[in-house]
């Protein structure tokens, strides 16, 4: 392979073109010129942006969103970490995904194509989508929920997950979804934390083909006193039968579907609280992020503009991202609602039926911007480009890449086979689709550092340089910027709209957590490094916070998940690198002196055991039984020893251990194993 910087506006993917060290990867793609001359955003944003960040903020505020009171001040940071964006400001945020479109005359585009994963179908339009949330909130209004009170949602990806947060939004609820692949225990965590007072579920999904259940883990979590709860509505999903409570659960058919079209929406003062949205930190206890409105919706829909290069009239957007998790709310359920564009909606999984699902919507639809996760694509990889070639991806003009950071090879892949496609007949585009690797948080709200398609020059594996309007940097130990070709740790130094305003119930946290750590500057917990050109490469999470295929969990919770578990007497959890999902969960188990260690058996039900604590993507990909844990003098379990061991590796430097013959043991007790 060569390393030779180009400029080229594509490099074709090489047989076993392996980029090992990412700070060699020279490539830049830079946008083609046809591309550059449409876009709706150029480079000039920059410029403005520096030279007045909140005057820039407000001038989005008010192009991109109507407010039914002018704010009298974009930024209020006299009481830091505490920001107040756009203060004295009204504004409703169903009025702005919904009502005003309607009345601006785009009431018969599509707001919403839903393919189900049994193949149903459904599509709305910003008319029809506005009168079913505007029956959602007379519902929910009835069922006594009131400005402030929290609603949790457990709900598959169909159409009534985004109709129930735009119903919230609508009487200024504040919704907290939970993933629908969580247990009933994180549920009934996260419900208690947010004293909500409805929850909205279904009977159940589909995955691959099966129905899947929600409804009984909402019955499960409320199986216990101590909630809040007064109401549970479901929509019926699979049909499943469920377990009925009178008085308690309404089916949404005769509650939602029931209820008046006529809907008043009011404005909401910008601070006021849009969402809670729990997501893992170090420590066990899931942090409930607390979002705002303004400055929220804001930043959503720019960045969704700018860095899709949002044609609204045109375009068809389709981000695959589930609404239980960030990325479902930002760019799911709010910015492409905002912004007037017309999306798709997937229920199940890219294998159902067939490994070609996605590419046959995109064909059906003819979705022009993709937005999805490493881990999909490492997995279409693994396939083969052949799948995708059956079908006719040539709709496609722009693809995004958000959760993980994305090696170079997939990056390759993802633009040749999926953005190079020009038809099913192998047909190759002259100039492949851009992508835009978007490097955001739940705690961000929107995306922060990402190139514009048509300005910046892509780097394949690098989400490369902050927005417009965002001020990124890289610091050393001391909070000290670093040079470029440096590493260190990312931080953010100005406030930025979407930033989350607290964590729910605890401000002391929200201090510690991320401010803390560098004087006066947002620490994101990521590692990053600055190339020779001042582009910046994410390189991931530098506490005990994994990513396992884009989605956030911590090492704490599996391991206290695991030591709930009678057999077990202490346990240590890695993130190793894996293949597909970017990293896989491995677990060291100490078994208890009186249980049995039954191999497989224990093995397989410690994993269930995880599955029920927390949920299934939290299961261990591995677990090793050992007979000690690598502990330094002060008892902290040394788990970078441990990942050495998961990943393969040579162990590392084991001198601080209280006991340095333990990773002996250690490595001698799984070869007897093997
Ligand atoms: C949006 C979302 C946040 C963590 C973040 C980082 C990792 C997200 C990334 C990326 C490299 C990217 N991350 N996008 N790393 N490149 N483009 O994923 O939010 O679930 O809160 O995860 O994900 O480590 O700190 P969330």
């Amino acid at each position: 392979m060569s390393n030779a910087p180009t400029t080229a506006s594509f490099v074709p993917l090489q047989d076993g073109d392996a980029v090992e060290n990412l700070s060699r990867e020279a490539r830049r793609l830079a946008p083609s010129a046809g591309f550059t001359a449409n876009a709706v955003v150029g480079a000039a944003e920059y410029a403005e942006a520096d030279a007045d960040r909140p005057a820039f903020w407000a001038r989005q505020a008010r192009e991109l969103l109507t407010w039914s009171k002018d704010f009298t001040q974009a930024l209020d940071w006299s009481k830091p970490p505490f920001a107040k964006w756009f203060v004295g400001g009204e504004l409703n945020a169903a009025y702005n995904a919904l009502d005003r479109h309607v009345e601006n005359g785009l009431g018969d585009r599509v707001a919403i194509y839903f393919e189900g994963e049994p193949g149903d179908t459904r599509t709305y339009t910003y008319a029809q989508l506005t009168e079913e949330v505007k029956k959602a909130a007379n519902a929910f209004e009835s069922l006594g929920v009131a400005k402030g009170d929290r609603v949790a949602v457990y709900l598959p990806m169909i159409p009534e997950a985004v109709i129930t947060l735009l119903a919230c939004a609508r009487i200024g609820a504040v919704h907290s979804v939970v993933f629908g692949g969580f247990s009933a225990d994180a549920l009934r965590s996260r419900i208690e934390d947010a004293e909500a007072k409805l929850v909205v579920t279904a009977d159940g999904t589909y995955r691959r083909g099966k129905p899947s259940p929600l409804k009984s883990a909402v019955d499960e979590a409320l199986s216990k006193d101590g909630h809040t709860v007064q109401n549970v509505v479901v929509v019926k999903r699979n049909g499943a039968d469920v377990d009925w409570h009178g008085g308690r659960d309404h089916w949404w058919a005769d509650t939602v579907d029931q209820a008046s079209t006529n809907h008043q929406a009011v404005g909401h003062d910008s601070e006021h609280p849009l969402y809670i949205l729990y997501t893992s930190g170090t420590t066990g206890k899931p942090k409930g992020i607390l979002h705002t409105t303004g400055g929220y919706l804001t930043q959503t829909a720019y960045t969704h503009k700018a860095v899709f290069d949002l044609h609204p009239d045109t375009d068809v957007y389709w981000c695959t991202a589930d609404v239980g998790w960030v990325t479902g709310h930002s760019y799911v359920a709010y910015a492409p609602l905002i912004n007037g564009a017309t999306q798709v909606m997937y229920e199940g999984t890219p294998d159902s039926p067939h490994q070609g699902r996605w590419w046959e919507i995109i064909e059906k639809y003819k979705v022009s911007i993709l937005y999805t996760a490493p881990t999909a694509i490492r997995t279409f990889m693994k396939w083969g480009k052949d799948i995708p070639a059956k079908y006719d991806l040539s709709s496609i003009r722009v693809l995004g890449s958000v959760g993980e950071p994305i090696n170079p090879e997939a990056w390759m892949w993802y633009r040749e086979v999926i953005g190079g496609n020009a038809g099913k007949n192998g047909e190759r585009k002259e100039n492949p689709a851009p992508i835009v690797d978007t490097w955001w948080q739940t705690e961000t709200g929107a995306q922060m550092i990402a190139p514009l398609p048509g300005v910046t020059a892509t780097k394949p594996g690098s989400a490369q340089v902050p927005l417009p309007g965002i001020a990124v940097d890289v610091v050393d130990e001391n909070g000290a910027s670093v040079p470029d070709g440096h590493g260190g740790f990312l931080v953010i130094r100005e406030p930025w709209p979407a930033m989350l305003r607290g964590i729910w119930g605890d401000p002391e946290r929200f201090k510690d957590t991320y401010w803390s750590r560098f004087e006066g500057m947002y620490f994101a917990g990521d590692g990053a490094k600055k190339d020779e050109d001042g582009d910046i490469w994410l390189l991931g999470r530098v506490d005990d916070v994994m990513n396992i295929s884009g989605h956030r969990l911590s090492t704490t919770e599996i391991e206290s998940a695991l030591v709930s578990h009678p057999a077990v007497a202490e346990a240590a959890v890695v993130g190793a690198a894996d293949e597909t999902t970017g990293q896989a969960v491995v677990a060291f188990v100490i078994l208890r002196g009186d249980a049995v260690d039954s191999g497989d058996t224990i093995i397989q039900e410690l994993r269930n055991h995880v599955g029920k604590e927390i949920g299934p993507i939290a299961k261990p990909k591995t677990i090793l039984v050992v007979p000690e844990l690598p502990k330094t003098r002060s008892g902290k379990i040394m788990r970078r020893l441990l990942k050495d061991v998961a990943e393969g590796r040579e162990v590392g430097d084991a001198t601080t251990l209280a006991d340095n013959t333990i990773m002996q043991t250690i490595t001698d007790s799984l070869k007897r194993r093997k």
